[in-house]
């Protein structure tokens, strides 16, 4: 049962605690086995070349990157190896099917390591790099917890906070879907699930409104 304030925006809505201790375990195995052959890399914004405080990888056939000479784009391929990204796991699948309310699977999972040593967060910003955004981004906390904030459809104003814990989901849909958001805080070091600690977060994303 969610309990967000009702000044939280139509569409948006948080699944506390959406996944067992088990199943945030087998998330973490399967984050591991990713990065295994996708490893995380550091992302730089478009520009100044400025580094991301996060590290990145991503699940299936298309992937959320950033670099300096480039910018944000999605991408078939990680950008060290050349090799495709990861296959999406079941329990993501069946995730999207169950909270997203959306007609074809999810095309792109950006994996974010917050980092400990790095003190990582993420700075106020809006998922508007797809081509279509019928489809709500839908995420997944686990390890450390978090400060998540929303803001409004325009950049600056006041935020909302909304403590995220390791298993809860958010999904940001309808009117929410193009609204400022970030991560003011990261808790860390009270979860040991992550193997060198900190906080994943998954998001899963539609980048295209039809299967090509
Ligand atoms: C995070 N999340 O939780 C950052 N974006 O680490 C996001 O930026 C995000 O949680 C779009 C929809 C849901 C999200
Ligand atoms: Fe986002």
């Amino acid at each position: 049962m969610s309990l967000i304030s009702p000044q939280f925006p139509p569409g948006f809505v948080h699944y506390p605690q959406f996944f067992n201790q088990e199943e945030q375990r087998q998330l973490i195995s399967q984050v591991k086995q990713a990065v295994a052959t996708a490893p995380f890399y550091k992302p730089t914004m478009p520009g100044t070349g400025h580094p991301l405080s996060v590290v990145m990888s991503n699940f299936g056939p298309l992937g959320w990157v950033t670099d300096k000479e480039n910018g944000y784009r999605y991408e078939k391929i990680h950008p060290r190896t050349g090799l495709p990204w990861p296959a999406l796991p079941h329990l993501l699948e069946e995730l999207w099917l169950k909270v997203s309310g959306y007609k074809y699977p999810p095309e792109a999972t950006l994996i974010n390591w917050y980092r400990p040593e790095m003190k990582s967060k993420m700075g106020m910003h809006v998922d508007n790099d797809e081509n279509n955004f019928d489809a709500p981004v839908v995420s997944v906390s686990l390890g450390d917890p978090a400060v998540f904030r929303m803001g409004g459809l325009k950049r600056g104003g006041s935020t909302l906070p909304l403590k995220l814990y390791s298993g809860d989901v958010i999904v940001m849909g309808g009117e929410s879907r193009l609204y400022h958001h970030g991560i003011s805080k990261v808790f860390y070091g009270e979860s040991d699930l992550v193997p060198k600690g900190g906080r994943i977060n998954l998001t899963m994303r539609r980048v295209n409104s039809v299967i090509v």
